[in-house]
């Protein structure tokens, strides 16, 4: 049983410096309805492949940890019901049982990493559950951020979470967040928190020198470039509080627990505000694919250069 599947196109970039950019599947599996997932996946790559990088959409297929992956599995990711989501813990165990399974952006990182890919695009990343100091429930995302040295390019986090100790958990691990264009962390389908960014960066450049120079340093963890939504497709703040609110008692009454709770917040969002979110999150997930391949050819550049002068 092998461990990676890496398709072939994907082996061969890596091999020749061409750059790529990795995506999580768990958006498709768990994070958007079917067909607007399938769409999502297809544009994605698409955007990536016109910036001149090469996609390659991580996901477990039949216990197979695939990294790129064709049409077809795209679809059986989309179309199925009994898909699993597979965050770091599930991986092993959705081998053994050979089922198909979405990674999460913990998943995916670590995979990127072992695959020898540097720069990830996501919607938003999980993080710090509001009343974890009661349930404890902080996504493995962090815990993988902070050992697993990957760009990650997100809209910040959405506003289901505790965003302000998802920052402080991201301080201890040693993870920059790193506000592009913005002062402020994005919150997904709005620009605004009301929490500054520690870092700002105007230029895909920079990032991919900071992130270079972390590496020099030997500091193992990932950073987080928080995108945000673009101004035209963003919905107010206020809005999708309130359904957020609504949608948190209602998992609480339910006894949502564990990894349902993500999926199931995030499916309530989707019903209450109609199409409004669905779109959004398109357009978000749309945008962080063309900042994340300009990310990942600065750093294909920066490493050239380098090699080219020792
Ligand atoms: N946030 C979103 N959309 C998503 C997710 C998070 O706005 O689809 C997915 C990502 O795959 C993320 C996962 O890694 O949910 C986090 O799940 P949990 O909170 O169970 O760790
Ligand atoms: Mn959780």
């Amino acid at each position: 049983m092998k461990a990676l599947y890496i398709k072939e196109e994907v082996r061969k970039a890596l091999g020749e410096g061409t750059p790529v950019v990795a995506l999580e599947s768990t958006i498709i599996t768990h994070g958007m309805p079917h067909p607007a997932n399938i769409d999502m996946a297809l544009n994605t790559e698409g955007i990536i492949r016109e910036a001149g990088a090469v996609p390659a959409t991580i996901a477990v297929v039949d216990g197979d940890v695939r990294v790129g992956l064709d049409r077809a599995s795209l679809e059986t990711l989309a179309k199925s019901d009994g898909v699993h989501k597979a965050s770091t813990r599930d991986l092993s165990y959705m081998r053994i049982l050979k089922r198909h399974a979405g990674t999460t952006v913990a998943a995916t990182m670590h995979i990127a990493r072992a695959a020898g890919i540097d720069v990830f695009a996501t919607g938003g990343i999980g993080g710090v559950h509001r009343g974890a100091s009661e349930s404890f429930d902080v996504s493995a995302d962090l815990e993988t951020l902070a050992d697993t040295s990957v760009c990650v390019v997100c809209a910040g986090a959405k506003a289901i979470l505790d965003l302000p100790s998802t920052m402080e958990v991201l301080e201890t691990q040693g993870v920059e967040v790193i506000g592009y264009r913005t002062d402020e962390l994005p919150a997904f389908y709005s620009r605004e928190s009301g929490i500054e960014t520690p870092v700002r960066l105007d230029d895909s450049k920079d990032v991919a020198a900071l992130f270079q120079s972390k590496r020099a340093l030997g500091l193992k963890s990932g950073i987080v470039v928080a995108n945000p939504i673009p101004h035209e497709h963003a919905l107010p703040a206020s809005t999708i509080e309130q359904i957020i609110e609504v949608a948190l008692k209602e998992a609480s009454q339910k006894g949502i627990k564990g990894k349902e709770v993500t999926p199931f917040l995030l499916s309530r969002i989707e019903s209450a505000t109609g199409g409004d979110s669905l779109r959004a999150n398109l357009e978000l997930v749309y945008n962080n694919a063309a900042l994340a391949a300009k990310i990942a050819k600065a750093l294909i550049e920066r490493e050239r250069m380098h090699n080219a002068r020792s």
